[in-house]
């Protein structure tokens, strides 16, 4: 039997989620999750790694389905809330998903292409009666999840993870940060990512804790239930700390001083997903009283490094390799650096993908012969503790916690009508890490930049779209005529 549902057998009366107001005990989940399980098999023993894709609201019904996806033997296939139209249908055409699960607010929105596809789709709320059905034995060694993830092609990639890599994952977070079912985290992370999906609502379901659920990100609401002194445990990208100090410097003396206060409480307070700026580790050491935990990880390994739960969490680094995560530092030959060297980091171990999907190339071409997974990230050890020092390509952009590439945009932009040509760089910013900007050669100067940014918003998720154009007559080339975006970077 899967870990985490044999875990939740084992605590049916703790409070597994909080959300819209109402708490749902472990046995529901598992009841929910199993009834939901019979109505996804439809009289079939065994969805045998069928591609289920959902659009589902954080809360009791995203896990309820995703859990229910696992016991019945398909792979979930967690779809992005914002996404528009287009990049849905890849992710589906990708997938070949079979079965389509929304939450009511998106049925509308996704029917037609389901039927144009030939697709079951699966309103909450409105599914038929099914009498529950013996499900099937899972293997752990099973594919069980299928993220996508932008990298140095322009389409993102589907990252395979089994249920054993899921289980490496959680098992050693869990164990790092000394997860427990006294604990009660919030989730405010998008859940078609790792960070969201894996570090928060499954080491805490796994732990037999409490994950509380909001909706979409907002400073003020997640303030308010700190406020109520329940959560002890919070994990964040670093933009959504720069928002949250932004907002509580505007807050009154005494507002603050209550805040601080409940903060001061708090067990863990967690950040990843892109550099974690010292300032914004400083500024919230002050205003809650907490050291940030910085982590470091990828769609395709988990989490692989992390600085201490106890001892010295040192600003401006990784830390060390968690447990059962093999790390080492390279160089181009794949030859181990000497110690103090920069190097790109390389991983093994079992919380390492299985594949991307349907690639075998592309996998191959990630993976040294010996079998290490290559990140693309380059860090240099210092006294013991990694310290990153950037990315092989220009073309992978971190904008607000989420991996964005240049050459996704740059493909759809070159599609409109005015545009002759472009390039895509990310520039630093303090509250976005990276913002997206773009040079544009245009064939007609009185291009509307808003509406371009409207025209692009439909093909592809808002927060891959540019903050910036800059018209230019021509793109800085190399002499081989390659651009340089590095140069790009300097005309911002
Ligand atoms: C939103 N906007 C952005 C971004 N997100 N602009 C640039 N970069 C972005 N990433 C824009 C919107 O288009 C909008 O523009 C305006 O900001 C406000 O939008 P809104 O949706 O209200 O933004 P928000 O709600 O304030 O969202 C900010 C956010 C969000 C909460 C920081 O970006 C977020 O949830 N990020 C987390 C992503 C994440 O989970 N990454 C983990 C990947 P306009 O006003 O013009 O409409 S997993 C990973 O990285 C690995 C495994 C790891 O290590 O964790
Ligand atoms: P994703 O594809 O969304 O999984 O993004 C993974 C990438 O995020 C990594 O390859 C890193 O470039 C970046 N990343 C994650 N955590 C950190 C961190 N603590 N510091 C710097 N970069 C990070």
């Amino acid at each position: 039997m899967l870990k985490i549902i044999e875990n939740a057998k084992g605590r049916l009366n703790n409070t597994a989620i909080v959300s819209n107001g109402k708490n749902y005990s472990y046995h529901e989940l598992l009841q929910a999750s199993q009834q939901f399980a019979s109505v996804l098999l439809n009289g079939q023993n065994d969805l045998n790694e069928s591609r289920v894709a959902f659009m589902v609201n954080p809360g009791f019904d995203y896990v309820k389905v995703q859990w229910a996806i696992w016991q019945a033997g398909g792979i979930t296939v967690p779809m992005c809330l914002t996404h528009p139209l287009p990049s849905l249908e890849y992710v589906l055409d990708d997938t070949g998903a079979s079965i389509v699960v929304v939450s009511p607010d998106y049925a509308d929105f996704i029917r037609e292409l389901t039927i144009e596809k030939k697709l079951r789709l699966i309103v909450l709320g409105s599914e038929s009666e099914t009498t529950d059905c013996l499900l099937p034995e899972i293997e752990s060694s099973r594919r069980a999840m299928i993220l996508y993830t932008s990298g140095t092609t322009n389409k993102p990639k589907g990252v395979v993870t089994t249920h054993d890599n899921l289980e490496a994952q959680i098992s050693t977070l869990v164990k790092a940060w000394e997860w427990s079912e006294k604990d009660r985290t919030l989730c405010v992370l998008p859940l078609h990512h790792v960070h969201g999906i894996v570090n928060v609502v499954s080491c805490s379901l796994w732990a037999g804790a409490t994950c509380e659920f909001m909706n979409g990100f907002s400073a003020e609401e997640i303030f308010n239930l700190f406020e109520k002194g329940e959560l002890n445990v919070f994990m964040a990208v670093p933009t959504i700390y720069y928002k949250l100090i932004s907002y509580w410097e505007g807050l009154s003396v005494d507002k603050q001083q209550a805040l601080t206060h409940c903060m001061s409480a708090f067990r863990l307070m967690v950040c990843g997903s892109a550099a974690l700026p010292v300032s914004v580790m400083e500024k919230w050491k002050v205003i809650s009283g907490h050291t940030l935990l910085e982590r470091y990880g990828m769609t395709e390994i988990g989490m692989a490094v992390s600085n201490p739960y106890h001892g010295e969490r040192r600003a401006g680094y990784i830390g060390i390799p968690l447990p059962g995560v093999q790390v080492k530092l390279v160089n181009e030959q794949y030859n181990e650096v000497y110690l103090g060297e920069p190097g790109e980091i390389l991983v093994k171990g079992n919380n390492v993908f299985s594949e991307y999907w349907n690639k075998p190339e592309a996998t191959s071409k990630e993976f040294t012969d010996d079998g290490w997974f290559k990140t693309g990230d380059v860090a240099v050890v210092e006294e013991g503790y990694l310290r990153i020092m950037g990315r092989n390509s220009v073309d992978i952009i971190k904008s607000g916690g989420y991996k964005i590439s240049a050459l996704e945009i740059e493909e759809e932009l070159r599609k409109h009508e005015h545009i002759d040509d472009c390039a895509v760089v990310g520039i630093p910013n303090d509250e976005w890490g990276e913002l997206i900007v773009s040079a544009i050669v245009v064939n007609n100067k009185e291009i509307n930049l808003d509406q371009l940014n409207k025209w692009l918003r439909e093909r592809i998720a808002a927060y891959k779209t540019p903050r910036k154009y800059l018209l230019v007559d021509e793109l800085p080339r190399n002499a081989m005529g390659k651009v340089t975006k590095n140069d790009v970077k300097k005309l911002f």
